[in-house]
């Protein structure tokens, strides 16, 4: 009887465990896809020393299409160039980000954009701007870089006509 008892539980204990992996698989499933939250869409790699002379990635905001903005960004200890960026009534902007130096991580703040950008890999990045996204927001580094790490930051500007 005694046998039964515990093989019930061990039953119980693996119900438990699937239901706990189902729920987390849901969420993760959610916040991807409902959210928009998701990784790098391609990296493509780069020489860093023709990065630095400028020959790679010239940095700028540059329209493509109606709404449709391509934004190359460089990142070197401690500063975003450029460091602010303008867009008037994006529906999607294409993020292209390399390093000059060590790993940096980009992050807009307020927004699901957030991915590491890496010496040597260009990080492309998609994101479809929802229509309430209006104002300034504060773009950051998020993963330490050196002493100046606190001052390495910008402003995505989002202007609606
Ligand atoms: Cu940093």
């Amino acid at each position: 009887m005694a046998e039964k008892n515990e093989l019930m539980q061990e039953y119980i204990w693996i119900g438990i465990i699937i239901a706990m992996l189902t729920t987390f698989l849901v969420i993760l499933g959610y916040v991807s896809e409902a959210k928009g939250f998701d990784t790098p869409s391609s990296a493509v790699t780069c020489d860093v020393r023709q990065v630095r002379k400028g020959e790679i990635l010239t940095p700028g905001v540059k329209e493509v299409a109606p709404g449709i903005y391509e934004v190359n960004l460089k990142a070197r200890m401690w500063a975003w160039i450029p460091n602010s960026i303008e867009v008037v009534n994006p529906k999607k902007i294409i993020f292209k980000v390399t390093s000059e130096d060590v790993v940096h991580g980009f992050q807009i703040v307020g927004t699901p954009v957030n991915f590491m950008v890496f010496p040597g890999y260009i990080a492309e990045i998609q994101w479809e701007v929802p229509e309430d996204f209006e104002g300034t927001y504060l773009f950051v580094c998020n993963e330490y870089c050196g002493l100046g790490h606190d001052t390495m930051w910008g402003q995505l500007i989002i202007k609606r006509e």
